[in-house]
């Protein structure tokens, strides 16, 4: 069982810094594969250079999802939230980046950290304060005040918390995708812990074999809680694991909001095209601890200042400022307005009626008689 042994000795460095310095998972002699540089794209055609014209809709979409999270953040803080409050500050890119370019009839799945799929997609800052305080009209209708919302006119899903159960339900939707015929792919969002489990690679395999229209997109931001990534696998990327499916794989920058437009814009197309699923592992850092509670102290330092030089909004601003598209006034403004569409936001769900006690059942059950008739008698 000697080939067990590397599990008894965790790596010195069990992250990856974001300029690919620091090893992130040490092999067994010592020797680092050290390849999630940020910025570095398989395949090469894949690299993003020019600013895309949709920029400021980019810029506006990750400011809002910022604007938004801070604000849930100080009510949490406040005691006017209620159950639990998950960030998704520092990863904007990855949400926001994917999913601006899909169409209507495309169907996105997001994870927990990924408000700014919903955004892009239309969802509105006042439906998501409405879920944040559990309001009659929430997208959820008041039955959840976290992240498992969705707004189905739109194609968002809602998140599923058992992990990642959004991908099996997303290649169920990729199927009928493909029955119908039309061209309509399918957005699957996870995290690096997600792809441990059993019914990640079941999902894999079989949208594989199937050819289905489905883009997989894995944010790995090293730590699934307060498990880093170098207890998590063993492979250098988790995009290497995409050839094993006979499937293509590749990294992207997840800070780069160019960079994951371009990769998945690119998958998308190829998706559209019949040419089957793509598996993205897009690497970023999560800046804050798992959810509100954590204060993750268990995260070097130095790893987060690391990555907090590459933040995702300033580092695009700085690219839109340095080609003169942006100056700092116009960044400033974009930062009030969403700052006020958010507090808008707040204050009208503030005012919005909660659930009626006696709505509770409603769309559990198609019928809610049916359960004690269709059940199957015990023994
Ligand atoms: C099947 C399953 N096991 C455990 C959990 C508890 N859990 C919730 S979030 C989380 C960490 C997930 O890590 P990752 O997939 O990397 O996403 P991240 O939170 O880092 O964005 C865990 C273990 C769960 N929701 N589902
Ligand atoms: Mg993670």
């Amino acid at each position: 069982m000697s080939h067990l042994s590397n599990g008894s000795s965790p790596p010195s460095a069990p992250w990856s810094a974001p300029d690919g310095s620091a090893p992130d998972r040490a092999t067994a002699d010592g020797a680092s594969p050290d390849r999630l540089r940020p910025g570095e794209v398989t395949p090469e055609g894949a690299r993003a250079t020019a600013i895309p014209d949709n920029w400021s809709q980019l810029l506006a979409l990750m400011v809002l999802s910022r604007a938004i999270e801070s604000r849930l953040n100080n009510l949490f803080l406040q005691g006017r939230l209620h159950g639990r409050l998950i960030s998704g500050r520092g990863q904007e890119a990855i949400p926001v980046g994917a999913t601006a370019t899909t169409r209507p009839d495309d169907l996105v799945c997001p994870a927990h950290r990924d408000l700014g799929a919903h955004l892009a997609r239309g969802t509105t800052p006042e439906e998501v304060f409405l879920q944040y305080l559990w309001r009659a009209d929430s997208p959820s209708r008041g039955r959840d005040g976290d992240v498992h919302f969705g707004v189905w006119s739109r194609g968002v899903l809602p998140m599923i918390s058992h992990l990642p159960d959004s991908w099996p339900v997303a290649l169920g939707l990729a199927l009928a995708k493909q029955r119908q015929g039309a061209g309509g792919v399918v957005l699957a969002f996870c995290g690096d812990g997600a792809t441990s489990t059993g019914s990640w690679h079941e999902t894999v395999n079989l949208a594989a074999v199937w050819q289905l229209p489905l883009v997989l997109i894995v944010e790995n931001n090293q730590y699934a809680y307060s498990t880093p990534v170098s207890q998590q696998f063993r492979v250098a990327s988790l995009a290497d694991r995409a050839p094993g499916y006979g499937i293509p794989g590749a990294r992207v920058d997840g800070n780069d909001v160019v960079a994951v437009q371009a990769l998945v814009s690119e998958a998308i197309a190829a998706a559209r095209r019949g040419g089957g699923p793509t598996m993205i592992e897009a690497v970023t850092m999560r800046m804050d601890g798992h959810a509100i509670h954590d204060q993750a102290r268990y995260v070097p330092t130095e790893l987060l200042d690391a990555w907090r030089q590459r933040d995702p909004i300033e580092g695009f601003a700085a690219r839109l400022q340095a080609a003169g598209l942006l100056d700092g006034a116009a960044l400033a403004a974009l930062r009030d307005d969403a700052a006020e569409r958010a507090e808008r936001a707040y204050q009208t769900a503030l005012e919005a009626p909660e659930p009626d006690p006696a709505a509770l059942t409603e769309g559990v059950y198609a019928n809610p008689a049916a359960p004690a008739r269709t059940r199957p008698a015990v023994g």
